[in-house]
């Protein structure tokens, strides 16, 4: 068993006797983003964004400015205590150590984690959307090094039939009257693929450290699944357990949440699958929402993610000044990578009739962003084209 401090923050809090609503402390353990940082959207838990025009100054995504989403305060885990249970449709369940996870290979990778949340705020315009008040700032492209999920799972044993592996994070979320860790899961194909930033390699990797240090109390210390291509929902932070199955988990957050549905009624949740990969998105990160800028030329900049599927690459961002009816190829700043951004800067000339910027980006695997997204009531999945409203003098 784990012998992990269960006391959550708000349950450290409230036996310290400090009364928490509506104040806005910052969590405890390492190293959150500071305000300056990041946008927090809420802070108990901590949910927070950087500024569009800090997110692209870089294509590695520097920790300080890397989006944080958790549905409940961290978990405190003393690493020394801390173990990763392996068990279900396994031949040799396992109990592991982070000093004993270590002895299996490291592996590398550069991967971007997205929210399916990034942009919800956008479907405000046709209907109100709950959750996190996403801009579109939930995505960042970082360096993470650990071990293969699938080197583990040989060591266990797979059995044939095993069709799913999920995971159990140690976070306790509040829902409704029960508590509930977050949970994530993929299929048994994807968790068996070797782990390295090659195109036969896209497999899961799980991560102790972010950008060559530790994981922060804030992104999964010490432990949490990278899993490239797929929303962030699956990269599940403060791993503690993983369970081979024959289904997908059953977690809230794999069987409710994360599902695209108009309604959010039993019928619709139980209708609809869950999210797997993201599609290609792109938004603008400078000149910022609302400037004011001389007609003539301007330069813009922002960030460009292909669908999440094995070798997909960028193929074309194109930019707007007059509301679609006509197009300039930008061109692309970053670094070419698998189940990564690209970052992207075009110059355009502005008119005195220009309202609006506009981004749309393909991809080589047939990904393109539509022109507009079909409302859905939790708002995930915003990939229509990026519209971002200016003024000229
Ligand atoms: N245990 C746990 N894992 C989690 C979450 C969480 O709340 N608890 N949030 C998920 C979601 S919705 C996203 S988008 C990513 C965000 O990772 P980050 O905070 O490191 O950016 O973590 C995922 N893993
Ligand atoms: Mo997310």
């Amino acid at each position: 068993m784990n012998s992990i401090s269960h006391l959550s923050r708000r349950e450290m809090l409230l036996t310290s006797g400090l009364i928490v609503t509506g104040l806005s402390q910052p969590s405890l353990g390492q190293n959150p983003g500071s305000e300056k940082d990041l946008v927090f959207r809420t802070t108990d838990p901590n949910n927070a964004e950087p500024a569009l025009q800090r997110l692209v100054e870089s294509w590695i995504t520097p920790t300080k400015y890397f989006y944080v989403r958790s549905h409940a305060p961290n978990p405190l885990i003393n690493a020394s205590d801390f173990r990763l249970s392996i068990e279900g449709m396994i031949r040799r369940p396992l109990t592991l150590s982070l000093a004993q996870l270590k002895r299996f290979a490291e592996h590398s990778i550069t991967a971007t984690l997205t929210c399916a949340g990034n942009r919800r705020n956008e479907f405000n315009r046709e209907g109100n959307v709950g959750g996190v008040q996403w801009e579109a700032g939930a995505i960042g492209n970082a360096k993470w090094a650990g071990i293969a999920l699938a080197d583990v799972l040989k060591h266990a044993e797979v059995l044939e039939s095993a069709k799913h592996v999920w995971f159990e994070g140690l976070d306790q979320i509040e829902k409704g009257d029960a508590i509930i860790p977050f949970g994530g899961s993929v299929p048994i194909e994807k968790a068996m693929l070797p782990v390295s930033n090659t195109q036969t390699h896209p497999g899961v990797l799980l991560a102790y450290t972010m950008n060559g240090k530790p994981l922060t109390a804030d992104h999964g210390y010490p432990l949490r699944t990278v899993v490239p291509g797929y929303i962030g929902a699956r990269s599940v932070k403060w791993l503690g357990k993983i369970v081979v199955s024959d289904r997908p988990s059953p977690n809230h957050y794999v069987a409710t949440a994360y599902k695209i549905v108009k309604k959010t009624q039993a019928i619709d949740w139980s209708e609809a699958g869950p999210i797997y990969r993201y599609p290609i998105n792109a938004a603008i990160a400078s000149p910022n929402p609302n400037a004011v800028v001389a007609p003539g030329a301007l330069t813009l900049t922002g960030y460009v993610l292909p669908s999440g599927i094995l070798g997909s690459r960028v193929k074309r961002v194109l930019v707007s000044t007059d509301s679609g009816k006509s197009w300039t190829s930008a061109e692309l700043t970053g670094q070419d990578n698998d189940y990564c951004w690209q970052l992207w800067k075009a110059n355009v000339q502005v008119t005195g009739d220009t309202t609006e910027l506009i981004v749309r980006a393909t991809d080589n695997r047939g990904g393109f962003m539509p022109a507009r997204v079909p409302w859905n009531a939790k708002g995930y999945l915003q990939n229509s084209w990026y519209r971002l409203p200016i003024k000229t003098r």
